[in-house]
């Protein structure tokens, strides 16, 4: 917090009438200490870094601010700086085309892992080498977890709330710090009369100083005249907050990022886009109608995908004010009762959502789409080794060496002819993980899916661990001697279990069950629930439903809202191609379908988290069946659902 004042001091009676009361409440002040998601004085942030791979690759190189660049993946860019973009260049375009726009600027490629190398490098030669080369987000990763916690050390930390919502972007919780800051400047709150009931006096200020920060205009019926009430204060302090971060991040390691700061996440959310790059906007709790009412409800957090292309069909109309004429009971009979409310509500501004610290990985995947098709063991072997080394040093960065957290399975996707078959297996504890074992768990799963025959050629290889649980610190390996029985045996053996017997996954089949589920199934998650959604996506990433579009050749870095993995897509023209989950255009076949197949894998590693996740019930033997106690081998299979059980 800088030392001066955001406001003008005055006497409490500066503002007229003394006698006039705040609309707030001692008992909803007392609420925003415990970051209350329904106090009405909430402070939340959002703060998003500005073309961020192209400022990572900035900041590396040591380039001066106004040199143009993009970051390159294969033909793509995939960030653009902003000078970049005054010369026209922009994600839809084509490595290309951006050299013809503007001849100077610099077109970095993303570091990739080479075919059997061990370590990723910045490779002169990747773009040309796709079929060779796997893109490697971790410069990416690595600046962004400095970013965090230097975001982190600028905050109380007892009154720390952050949430980290993408690779560079987070939420900030500002309530309990500007509530104490409050208390701070303003003693009289501090003592609380009986009856928590009772209205707060005014603030004893008249004027605001919102120094450069974008203020969005207020409503129609406010006027700046009105005395400003605690809530306006408390985004102001907020917005000193964010200040403040923002400078850090700029001093301490030299990005520049946007922030928005208003009473919701969704809010924040918006705010921080509003103005790019390197400024902030407010959002005062009296310009939230006016702010919404400019936007298409497309843009705002979980509307952008089916669900609001859904309501645009249903409703005719695209805007926050067309479909704030709608009705909530239409809302509700169109869209079903949970997802109309949350509707209403959204496009008036209302999220309860929680800023969720506990941003612990579930799961971790490397995958790879091959062009061409690969079609040999050897093939598959030297990329499951890059998958491992890639995997392997997340898992270390979670802390895998000193088993706080390890993952119980590893899972093996692959595709070939339009089936994914997947094979899963326990990663036996005892030991602490490391690459051989990973490597040699990969290369068994490997083996059984070949074993089947008919595999070759593979379009797309992907593996991913899962079922992330907090290890026994400084008791290294004590887990594998607490195993007993057939729980040891099955670790020590690292027998596999074929997932719920359905180990080939025909592309149809999944279509047919996203493309059957109902609009509430694709919204089921409810605002203040979203951690539930998180996911750690291959190159670490948390992202939110609908919240961070991708285009990545092999990676899975955010969450999507979980659709049918053909029919979310259609052509936008005769050469272009479009997400419509994602908002994305793509300008080639190669990088749609790789889009596509990004999220094939996406819908693959859903459903093996949802199905970790969901305790199934042990099969009972069925009638006229016994079971056959004495066989060794049905021991071993009764184990594996005993397994089953405890995952999650
Ligand atoms: P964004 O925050 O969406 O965009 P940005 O940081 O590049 O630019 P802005 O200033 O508008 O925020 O995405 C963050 C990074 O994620 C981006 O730098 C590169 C990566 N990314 C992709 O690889 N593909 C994509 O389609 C998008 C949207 C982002
Ligand atoms: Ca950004
Ligand atoms: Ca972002």
């Amino acid at each position: 917090m800088s030392s001066s004042q955001p406001f003008e001091q005055s006497s409490p009676t500066a503002g007229g009438d003394a006698t006039k009361r705040s609309k707030f409440t001692y008992r909803q002040l007392a609420h925003l200490a415990l970051s209350s998601v329904t106090c009405p004085l909430r402070v939340i942030a959002h703060i998003d870094l500005d073309a961020f791979y192209a400022q990572c690759e900035m900041v590396r190189l040591g380039l001066p601010e106004d040199k143009p660049l993009a970051v390159q993946q294969w033909q793509s860019l995939i960030a653009v700086n902003y000078p970049a973009r005054t010369f026209g260049i922009s994600r839809m375009l084509t490595a290309k085309e951006a050299r013809k726009l503007c001849p100077d600027a610099i077109l970095q490629h993303v570091a990739t892992w080479k075919e059997g190398d061990v370590k990723w490098a910045y490779h002169k030669d990747a773009s040309a080498n796709m079929a060779t080369h796997k893109v490697s987000l971790d410069p990416y990763r690595l600046e962004s977890r400095k970013i965090l916690a230097c975001m982190k050390g600028c905050l109380p930390p007892d009154l720390q709330r952050v949430e980290k919502a993408g690779i560079d972007e987070v939420f900030l919780d500002l309530s309990a710090q500007v509530h104490s800051i409050l208390l701070e400047h303003y003693p009289e709150l501090s003592s609380p009369p009986k009856d928590l009931s009772e209205f707060l006096p005014l603030p004893p200020t008249t004027v605001l100083d919102w120094k450069a920060d974008a203020l969005v205009d207020l409503d129609v019926s406010e006027t700046e005249d009105d005395d400003p009430d605690w809530d306006d204060v408390a985004i102001l302090l907020g917005s000193e907050i964010v200040r403040d971060v923002r400078a850090a991040v700029r001093e301490q390691l030299k990005y520049t990022c946007s922030g928005g700061i208003a009473h919701n996440k969704m809010l924040s959310k918006l705010g921080s886009a509003h103005r790019k790059p390197n400024q902030q906007t407010v959002i005062r709790n009296r310009a939230i109608q006016q702010f919404l009412s400019d936007f298409k409800f497309t843009k705002i957090r979980n509307l952008g995908g089916k669900l609001g292309t859904q309501i645009v069909d249903t409703f005719e109309t695209d805007t926050v004010s067309g479909l704030l004429e709608v009705p909530i009971e239409r809302l509700k009979q169109k869209l079903g009762d949970e997802t109309g409310s949350w509707v209403y509500q959204t496009i008036r501004g209302i999220d309860q959502s929680e800023v969720n610290s506990r941003t612990q990985i579930k799961s971790m995947l490397s995958a790879k789409s091959f062009r061409p098709s690969i079609n040999t063991r050897e093939q598959a072997s030297r990329w499951l080794r890059i998958f491992v080394g890639d995997i392997y040093s997340r898992l270390v960065e979670e802390g895998v060496l000193e088993n706080k957290r390890r993952p119980k399975t590893i899972n093996l996707h692959f595709r070939h002819g339009g089936q994914t078959k997947s094979r899963q297996m326990p990663i036996p504890l005892g030991k602490t993980i490391d690459e051989t074992i990973l490597f040699d768990l990969a290369s068994k799963l490997l083996g059984q899916i070949i074993l089947e025959g008919n595999v070759w050629p593979c379009a797309n290889l992907s593996l991913s661990v899962a079922g992330f649980e907090d290890g026994i610190t400084g008791n290294m390996g004590i887990g594998g001697f607490l195993l007993k029985g057939d729980e040891a045996k099955a670790a020590r053996e690292n027998d596999y279990r074929p997932e719920n017997g359905a180990s080939d996954r025909p592309e149809k089949r999944q279509q047919t069950e996203h493309g059957a589920r109902s609009i509430q199934g694709f919204f089921s998650k409810q605002p203040g629930t979203d951690e539930s959604e998180k996911l750690e996506g291959s190159h670490g990433e948390i992202g939110e439903i609908g919240d961070w579009p991708f285009d990545e050749e092999d990676n899975i870095t955010a969450t999507h809202q979980i659709h049918a993995p053909q029919s979310g897509f259609k052509n936008a023209s005769i050469t272009s191609y479009f997400c419509k989950q994602c908002n994305e255009t793509f300008e080639s076949d190669n990088s749609f379908q790789s889009h596509n197949d990004w999220h094939f894998a996406k819908d693959l590693h859903d459903e093996d988290r949802r199905l970790s996740h969901t305790p199934q019930p042990r099969p009972k033997p069925g009638p006229g069946k016994k079971k056959n106690k004495g066989s060794k081998k049905d021991a071993a299979k009764s184990e594996k659902g005993q397994s089953k059980l405890s995952f999650g």
